[in-house]
């Protein structure tokens, strides 16, 4: 029997009939494996108090409208969500969604348009953030998760406790085929592993799709035979419609890839989850890149409506995708902090894994089997799981770290995150090397040698030419801001 607060016991005496519906504060067992837990930061709207507001939301969000309809049944309300926890200091509401509500065979894009659809537009909210969840084994067993993993690609690329090093091309866009691809040369020759097209990139009369791919194609096999190291490019396969994302799918595949040197990079918020979903079930062999952009709109800390980075990273993990882009923890352009990014972080790569409010176990973890228990154990050191037991559990999503990142802050990431188990793509982190893309592949992949042989990057930099002339470079304080000001003035 929960103990209510005076508080919580005055604006229960407030809720009208149907309101009540969609409230129990005597749940026996929120995890009992019937609901879908979701944790929200809430402010109501004016005119309502918090639990007013909160099951005016869970309503909305299961199977309610604004009225009582003539036409709920019994059954109608066991879908009902339901208010289940307050904590009025910290302006939090629980919310438990009988995952029954859900469409059947593993759907992202149907929970989606539930707990963070309508609500979200609501006048009954004044802070609505979707901070964390908490998703039910049997829910788990609906959903694919991922299937080729960071560890397949490390495997690939016979890469082992280091982050894969990457870059995206820049400029951003401009380039036409051939110099897109002279851009990939330099990098895998300068030693670095996996290139990605930036998010924007589709077909472009400037760099059209089928030429890009074909000059990566003889871009990456010069690169492979001269440093006899193996090389991943990541597509961008986002499109106007299915049929033409499943095109350059199918072109990828039909220019002589091999297994393990491509991925399918996917815009997931602008393309939508069922790209991400269709992916994952039309190609499990190859790495699914989930980019982020446009999460910002939802993500930022001051935003009060939306969800956070670690909600984010748990559907694209749910979803299937290889990996999604979870930020920098503030080390690098883009906002971010380590409670926002590392956390998210963590949440997609482990078997058991703390997040802002729950402890997410991403397999059935039943007390006595000794098996998962010692896996659950063995992740925490990142040994490799699930590689034969996947069908007790969803597998890894890799963090992939971008933004602003240039070689000298490599180790300053890797300490805020505690694992090289993730990607990183640096842009302007290389391509703006005083000696250009080679070089800055080079002091990247030098950078990570540093970091490896635990030696300071200022002194393996001494007899590390292109890694001293990154940390110049990169190290100088950036021209003040105010001379942009003065400039945009004059105009
Ligand atoms: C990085 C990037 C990535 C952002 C995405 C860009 O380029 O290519 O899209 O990192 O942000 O376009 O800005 P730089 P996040 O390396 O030149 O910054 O990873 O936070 O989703
Ligand atoms: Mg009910
Ligand atoms: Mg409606
Ligand atoms: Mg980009």
């Amino acid at each position: 029997m929960v103990i209510k607060s005076s508080q919580l016991e005055t604006e229960l005496k407030s809720l009208n009939a149907k309101q009540l519906h969609y409230t129990n504060f005597d749940l026996p067992n929120p995890q009992n494996g019937e609901y879908l837990l979701c944790v929200f930061h809430f402010i109501p709207g004016k005119g309502m108090n918090t639990l007013q507001a909160a099951t005016e939301i869970a309503a909305e969000s299961s199977t309610g409208t604004n009225f009582t309809v003539q036409t709920e049944t019994a059954f109608s309300h066991e879908m009902d969500a339901l208010v289940y926890q307050i904590d009025y200091k910290k302006e939090l509401v629980w919310i438990a969604y009988p995952w029954r509500l859900f469409d059947r065979g593993g759907n992202i894009q149907s929970i989606l348009t539930y707990v963070v659809g309508n609500v979200l537009g609501m006048k009954q909210i004044d802070a609505l953030k979707l901070l964390d969840m908490w998703f039910p084994p049997a829910m788990l067993e609906q959903y694919d998760g991922p299937s080729y993993t960071l560890d397949d690609m490390k495997k690939y690329l016979g890469i082992k406790n280091r982050p894969v090093l990457g870059t995206i091309v820049k400029p951003k866009m401009g380039l036409t085929s051939a110099e897109y691809a002279e851009v990939c040369y330099d990098f895998w020759k300068g030693g670095g592993d996996f290139v990605k097209n930036d998010e924007p990139q589709a077909n472009q009369d400037f760099c059209p799709y089928d030429k890009m791919i074909k000059y990566v194609k003889e871009a990456m096999d010069k690169a492979v035979k001269e440093t006899g190291k193996k090389k991943v490019h990541s597509f961008n396969v986002s499109a106007s419609d299915f049929d033409t994302m499943i095109k350059r799918c199918e072109m990828i595949r039909k220019a002589g890839f091999e297994k393990g040197s491509y991925a399918y990079l996917i815009d997931g918020l602008t393309a939508g989850w069922m790209a991400v979903q269709t992916l994952r079930r039309r190609y499990p062999n190859v790495f699914i890149h989930f980019h982020r952009a446009m999460h910002g709109a939802f993500t930022r800390p001051e935003n009060p409506i939306g969800f956070s980075v670690l909600v984010l990273s748990k559907f694209a993990r749910l979803a299937g995708a290889s990996g999604i882009h979870t930020g920098t923890a503030g080390v690098g352009k883009m906002k971010g902090t380590p409670k926002d990014d590392i956390t998210a972080a963590n949440g997609i790569l482990k078997l058991l894994a703390k997040g802002h409010f729950f402890e997410q176990s991403w397999s059935k973890i039943p007390t006595k089997d000794k098996d998962v228990l010692k896996m659950v154990r063995e992740d925490s050191h990142h040994h490799v799981i699930l590689e034969d037991d996947s069908w007790r559990g969803i597998k890894k999503c890799a963090p992939i770290v971008s933004g602003g990142l240039n070689p000298v802050l490599l180790k300053p990431f890797i300490d805020i995150a505690g694992t090289t188990d993730f990607i990183t793509t640096m842009g302007a982190g290389c391509h703006a090397h005083p000696d250009g893309t080679q070089a800055g592949a080079a002091a990247l992949v030098q950078a990570c040698e540093a970091y490896q042989k635990k030696k300071p990057i200022e002194k393996y930099a001494r007899k590390h030419e292109e890694l001293r002339k990154a940390i110049e470079f990169f190290s100088k304080p950036k021209k003040s801001l105010k001379n942009v000001e003065s400039i945009e003035k004059t105009h």
